[in-house]
């Protein structure tokens, strides 16, 4: 499988409940590597940047407020198949449908205050980490 990397960010909400080192812990058990970091609380014109995908989703606005309501933490995972990997850690987007053991089944409250976001391909992987990070920023664990 081939090694990649990927964003991941830590929400509002699992921050919140001081997490951090519970979801870090289940990537490394997984074998990623974290390769940058940055805590940082984005405005919601930043927010809205991040997801300007989805600007014409009905829960668009939420989404923003939400993601701006307290600080984040974003990182960026190394190793094999990263992306799909970071996905399946994650669980389902509702933590009600997502699978028993997974990050949003054991931390998320509801599809707003999901816990943890994830790129879901390598092409937006590479768009959402240069967002946070810069090429001096990235340190392969390789
Ligand atoms: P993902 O985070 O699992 O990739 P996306 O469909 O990309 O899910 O949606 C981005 C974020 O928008 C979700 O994590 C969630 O917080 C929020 N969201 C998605 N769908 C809904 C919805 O139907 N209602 C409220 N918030 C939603
Ligand atoms: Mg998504």
């Amino acid at each position: 499988m081939a090694i990649q990397r990927t964003l991941s960010i830590i929400k509002p909400d699992a921050v919140a409940k001081n997490v951090i080192g519970d979801i870090i812990r289940r990537f490394e058990e997984n074998g990623l590597s974290v390769i940058a970091t940055r805590m940082t609380h984005l405005s919601a014109e930043q927010a809205g940047r991040f997801y300007a995908v989805h600007k014409e989703r009905p829960f668009y606005k939420d989404l923003c407020k939400f993601m701006s309501s307290g600080p984040i933490l974003a990182m960026t995972l190394e190793g094999s198949n990263a992306v799909n990997l970071n996905r399946q850690l994650m669980g389902a987007t509702n933590p009600k449908e997502a699978e028993e053991g997974t990050i949003r089944a054991d931390h998320a409250n509801s599809i707003d205050a999901n816990a943890v976001h994830g790129s879901d391909s390598e092409e937006n992987a590479g768009i959402e980490i240069s967002f946070f990070f810069g090429d001096l920023d990235l340190n392969s664990r390789l």
